[in-house]
């Protein structure tokens, strides 16, 4: 666990994460944890939420004035121009800060640039596709673009600027303080100069045989963030502080998290004869025994690793030599995962490791009963409606495949039977979640995007059911897991006729096959801490996570993850497939008979991305037969995603 997190915790206080991330990067640099203590005591509060953080930032002159509630407050001119201005200057921020760009309001205003909608009279084709592996690498030039980003937006406000033009709307904070904006003062529409493609409709080709219509649809949601019950801790009696509650919280969460580990990790025969850390002093020092548990730390010396591993009962220093046959095992061990050590428990209060135990997923899958007809089903992700990189011509020619539009027998049969279309996040492009996404926003409206987007889905033939979760762009908790999208901005969507909204994570079983579905952050996070990971072949990290059964293993690192009462990003059972997405490259991997693959985006390269040297592959589809969980085909449009 990170240093100001437990620090904070072992004086009974709770951070919140959006507060960790205003304060991780100042702490021992420009203020120190008594301090922060002392704020919040004088605040008489245990809670050091964005507010208090911001406060405390402020009151260290730090940061000059609180934004938090000016972002949610004023949907204007004003509050447009700082954020933008921000973020312009954020082009040339450091990586890492970006998650500090939190999403803005939606503002009701008309895009410079109108984007006509045009329909293409170009013919259809579409061919099955090899993935190239050699990816180009960009030069950054970072300066430059900033200042560049920053003169554009000088400009279209000269245009624009008109200081009282504020338009106010009510804002009402619903549970968890999340803001939502009252309907009684919403503005007068206004005639929007950008299409969100109210006109586009394509129907199912006359005299093309569906034979996926006669199939009878055969899923359940067996996992979805919703259905759990969460239960808060409760006071033992009257006297219990808050603060006391709230550490309880963060105890429960890694409680559960090693509870749920340590059940997978002793299911492996070879996991044998587990101890207890707190009875290590009592064990014959001569035997072998196993030890299970969260490793706090991990720190290469000059003879090997040495982790800090931690179980209900007690915390101990193990060390893997250089020499030993697990040594390379040490690498994949992510801060916070749980794994299991065998070996010997010194007196010297350390604990010399033979052998290390990922919980992992056992080498052979049990075969299922075969179907009786083939289905298809179609994974995508990152679609991100919205964006001017949203490649909206390739997204249509995809919707007018799947209504039977297509060039070859063999797709002809996979069209007619296909039954699913997963959408595994980052649906929509959303506001304020990038330095220099304004600039870049072909739909400057959050509720805009998604009236888009579930315009295009409705041209899903009914037949084929979708189920759609959110991503880290979408209007949806940041912190991971999220349970779903904000109704209010994603109403279309829920009303589409044939969608399954879902959680990310969640679990699909198609026809008794388990479908894992996640937008995928973690990811990142293996890259930063796993050696030779990249986002570039981003099936790898996703092994990786499988390997550790946990979806984003490390707290406070890149990925925000909420401390619920329960840890429900453990991979519990092992899935047929699991389908990721966030890092817009293809790829696909089969290990130890569970199919992984990565679906890529819809996107071309943003500036952003450009900086940040993500290369993405959009527009190709992969096709994934039900039966055997296995790719079928791989449809690529991208020949039409030319932005
Ligand atoms: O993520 C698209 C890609 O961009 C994915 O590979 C992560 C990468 N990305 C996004 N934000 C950052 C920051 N702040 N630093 C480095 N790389 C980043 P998407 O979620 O679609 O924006
Ligand atoms: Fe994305
Ligand atoms: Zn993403």
């Amino acid at each position: 666990m990170d240093e100001l997190v437990r620090g904070l915790i072992s004086n009974n206080y709770l951070i919140t994460p959006p507060a960790y991330f205003l304060l991780s990067e100042h702490y021992n640099r420009d203020f120190t944890l008594p301090e922060l203590i002392k704020f919040a005591k004088a605040k008489g509060t245990f809670i050091i939420d964005e507010i208090v953080a911001e406060e405390f930032l402020e009151s260290k002159g730090i940061i000059t004035k609180p934004k938090h509630l000016e972002k949610f407050m004023t949907a204007g001119k004003k509050t447009e121009e700082k954020s933008i201005e921000e973020r312009a200057a954020g082009q040339a921020l450091e990586i890492s800060e970006a998650k500090e760009v939190v999403e803005s309001p939606p503002v009701r205003e008309v895009a410079e640039k109108p984007e006509a909608l045009q329909k293409s009279s170009e013919t259809q084709e579409v061919v099955m596709a090899e993935i190239s592996e050699e990816l180009p690498l960009e030069e950054i030039e970072e300066s430059e673009e900033a200042e560049e980003a920053k003169e554009e937006v000088e400009e279209s406000f000269e245009v624009n600027g008109e200081e009282n033009g504020e338009v106010k709307r009510k804002v009402i904070f619903e549970e968890y303080g999340i803001p939502i904006v009252g309907e009684e003062e919403l503005p007068e529409e206004e005639e929007k100069t950008y299409s969100v493609y109210a006109d586009f409709k394509v129907f199912p080709k006359e005299g093309f045989e569906f034979i996926a219509k006669k199939i009878e649809p055969e899923f359940k949601v067996k996992f979805d963030v919703r259905n759990v019950k969460l239960k808060p801790p409760k006071a033992k009696n009257g006297t219990t502080k808050e603060g006391e509650i709230v550490v309880k919280v963060y105890e429960n969460y890694f409680k559960s998290r090693l509870k749920k580990i340590r059940r997978i990790l002793r299911e492996n025969p070879e996991v044998s004869g587990v101890i207890d850390i707190g009875k290590l002093s009592y064990v014959n020092p001569e035997g072998d025994v196993t030890i299970i548990g969260l490793v706090n730390s991990k720190r290469e010396t000059r003879n090997g690793y040495m982790f800090e591993v931690e179980d209900l009962t007690g915390i101990i220093k193990v060390f893997i030599g250089r020499n030993k046959e697990d040594y390379k095992k040490a690498f994949e061990i992510m801060p916070d995962s749980v794994v299991a050590f065998k070996g010997r428990y010194s007196k010297r209060g350390i604990f010399f490791a033979e052998n290390i135990y990922l919980p992992d997923v056992p080498l052979y899958k049990r075969e299922k009963p075969p179907l009786e007809e083939k289905i298809y089903a179609v994974l995508i992700s990152d679609i991100h409606v919205g964006s001017n990189k949203f490649c909206e011509k390739a997204f249509m020619k995809f919707l007018e495949w799947l209504n039977g539009n297509v060039n070859t027998k063999a797709e002809e049969e996979i069209v007619s039977r296909i039954k699913y279309l997963i959408i595994a996040g980052d649906v929509v492009d959303g506001i304020g979640i990038y330095p220099g996404q304004y600039n870049e926003l072909s739909i400057p409206d959050v509720f805009d995007q998604y009236e888009a987007l579930a315009n295009l889905l409705s041209s899903v033939p009914e037949h084929i059911t979708m189920f759609i979760g959110p991503g880290n762009h979408d209007a949806a908790r940041t912190a991971l897991p999220q349970p779903e999208f904000y109704r209010e901005y994603a109403k279309p969507l829920y009303e589409l006729k044939n969608a399954v909204i879902i959680s990310n994570p969640a679990v699909i079983d198609l026809h008794g096959r388990e479908f894992l579905i996640v937008h995928g952050r973690g990811i990142e996070d293996v890259v930063s801490y796993v050696p030779n990971m990249s986002h570039h072949k981003p099936v790898k990290p996703m092994v990786q996570l499988l390997k550790l059964r946990h979806l984003a293993p490390t707290f406070g690192g890149k990925v925000p993850i909420a401390p619920d009462p329960e840890d429900l990003l453990v991979i519990e059972s092992v899935p047929d497939l699991v389908q990721m997405g966030h890092v817009h490259v293809l790829d696909y991997q089969i290990y130890r008979g569970v199919f992984l693959i990565n679906s890529a985006t819809w996107q071309a390269q943003t500036e952003f991305q450009k900086m940040v040297n993500v290369v993405p592959t959009p527009a190709k589809v992969p096709i994934i037969d039900v039966e055997t969980a296995r790719l079928r085909m791989i449809v690529d449009f991208s020949k039409w995603c030319e932005v």
